[in-house]
Parts: C-alpha cells; structure tokens; sequence
C-alpha cells in the first residue's frame, strides 16, 4: 500500500480548487436569486447548507479529474458546483426526521432544524434543480458537452445511482451480506462520486480510455470513502467530525464496519484505495490525484 504523505503543495493545490468552487458557488447564488422580487428563505435554506462548509471532494475531483486530461478549471466549473449542489441536496434531504433524523451537519444545526422541515425538503428540491440550470445553461460549453454533463448528473443521482441506495439503505429489511453492502454503497456514495470524476474527464474532451479509468477510479474511492465514514461513526469525534456519532447503531443500520469489524473494515479500505490509486497510471500529471486519494484514507473528518 502507497504511503504518500500530503505535501505542502497537494495541499496547497487542494485550497485552491476549493477556493475556486467557493467563490464560483457565491457567483451562482447571486445568479440564482436574480429576478426574486421578495426576499426568500428558501434561498437562505439552500445556501446556509450549501456555505456551511464541507471538505469539497466531489468539486475537487471534477476539476482535477479535467485538468489531467488536459482542460481548464473554466470547462469544469459549472458542473464541479453542480455536483455540490447535488451532494449538498442529499445531505439535507438524509439528515431529515423520515430519514436518518440528525440534527448536526457541518458543524451546524441541519437545515431542517434551522429552517424546518418544509422548508429543508423544499430547499434540497431547489438545489437539485439549480444544479442541472447551472449545467444545461453554461454557455460557454458546447451543447454536446452540456447534455452529456446533465446525463451524467441525472443517472448518477437516479434510481440506479444515489436515490436506488438511498431505497436499500432507508427500506430493506433483510440481512445486509457485504456484496450487499457493497452494491448499496457503489450506489448512495459511489455514483456522485463517478459521476463526478467521469464529468471532469468529460468537460476536457477526454476519450473514452480515460473516461472510464476515471469512473473505475471513483467506484473504488466511493467504498473506500464510505467505509472510513462508518468507522468514523464509530470511532469519530463530534466536533471533527461536525455530525453526530453512533448514527448509524441509533438508527439500527448495518454498515461495513459492524459487519466485518473495525480492522478488518480499515484494511478493506486501504484495499479499495490501492485499486483507486491503481487506475491513475494512465492520467499524466497525477501527483495531486494520488497525494488526494492517500489523504481520503487517513482522514478524519
Ligand atoms: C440527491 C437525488 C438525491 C436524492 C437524495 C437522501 C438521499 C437521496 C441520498 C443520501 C445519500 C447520502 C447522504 C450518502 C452518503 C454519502 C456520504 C458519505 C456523505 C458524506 O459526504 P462528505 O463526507 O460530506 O463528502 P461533506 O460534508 O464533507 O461534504
């Protein structure tokens, strides 16, 4: 297993794309409310989530994804704020009293408990459908592109992507096997997280080679990240982390951690990591990408 230790330059990369993501999502806010006459708090509800903070993964794998093949931040912006918008929906709509009912997201109160519940469902919808505005109408993108970015944002959040392992999670009722498991996960985490890297390949004029390196990639990064989410909802701590611990045991989910154990959990991680860090051979320029996939691991957060 590579051990790459997260250099003053991967870091200071990794400031800056979230830095780019930041300040185009406060550009498509003021964009978003245009032509709103009255002051809403829907719009507030969408941005108190939006700008409670977040590490920004998705974002930053689209606009690296498109730089190792060779094409601008420009090219990915919109579909890096996009997938945002999208991750920032489902957490809302997750932490909701009909789902998992948590109160804290982000270090903050969750958007339900801060707006209400109306509101917080209300608020998810808007962003899910900003999202595919800010794609569909990015001019500076050509129509193929476009669609192609909308195609990838509407599968992936779809019923064979995160929606589908949102139904697994929240209404199966059966004993979880790990391929079960697994197959949950490549869906609830894993398909943003696709859909994330294929688009940034996408935004650069990528061929299909790398398009699918990238989603291979992203498959394997998706159960390593959500595996290392279950030990830290074991093993984590609150005020890191700016959630609640031991959601899932309250809310009486198996997940791959109480499965299989926390060791035995943390080396399957690192076995997805190394088959992720595995498919970056073909990307030049990809020091960043791996630095980035070895930090994943070792988080905290
Ligand atoms: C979004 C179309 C759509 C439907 C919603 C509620 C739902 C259906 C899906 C839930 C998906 C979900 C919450 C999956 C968990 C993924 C996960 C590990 C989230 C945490 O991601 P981080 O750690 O969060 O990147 P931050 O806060 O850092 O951005």
């Amino acid at each position: 297993m590579s051990d790459l230790a997260f250099t003053d330059t991967a870091r200071k990369r990794l400031d800056d794309l979230i830095d780019i993501t930041e300040q185009h999502l406060k550009i498509l806010r003021f964009k978003a409310i245009e032509g709103i006459s009255e002051r809403s708090d829907i719009v507030d509800a969408m941005w108190y989530s939006v700008s409670a903070g977040g590490k920004r993964i998705r974002p930053v794998l689209t606009l690296e994804f498109c730089s190792v093949c060779g094409g601008t931040e420009r090219q990915a912006l919109s579909a890096a704020c996009a997938l945002e918008m999208i991750h920032t929906f489902s957490l809302i709509h997750d932490d909701l009293p009909c789902m998992d009912n948590d109160d804290y997201r982000r270090g903050k109160p969750s958007c339900h408990k801060a707006y209400g519940e109306a509101e917080a469902l209300l608020a998810g919808d808007a962003l899910l459908n900003l999202a595919y505005e800010t794609v569909a109408a990015d001019e500076s993108l050509s129509a193929e592109t476009r669609t192609s970015l909308v195609c990838e944002l509407s599968r992936s959040t779809g019923i064979s992507g995160m929606i589908g392992g949102q139904v697994i999670d929240t209404t199966y009722k059966g004993e979880f096997s790990e391929q079960l498991l697994i197959n949950m996960y490549s869906m609830k985490t894993g398909a943003l997280l696709k859909a994330a890297c294929r688009m940034g390949c996408i935004a650069a004029g990528a061929d299909n080679e790398h398009i699918e390196a990238a989603e291979r990639y992203a498959g394997n990064v998706g159960l390593a990240f959500q595996i290392i989410d279950d030990i830290l909802d074991i093993t984590g701590d609150e005020s890191t982390l700016g959630k609640p611990v031991g959601s899932d045991a309250q809310n009486g989910k198996i997940t791959y951690a109480s499965l299989i154990g926390i060791d035995a959990a943390r080396e399957k991680a690192a076995h997805f990591t190394q088959k992720a860090l595995d498919e970056l051979c073909i990307f030049e320029n990809n020091m960043f990408l791996k630095e980035f996939t070895s930090y994943l691991l070792k988080r905290n957060y």
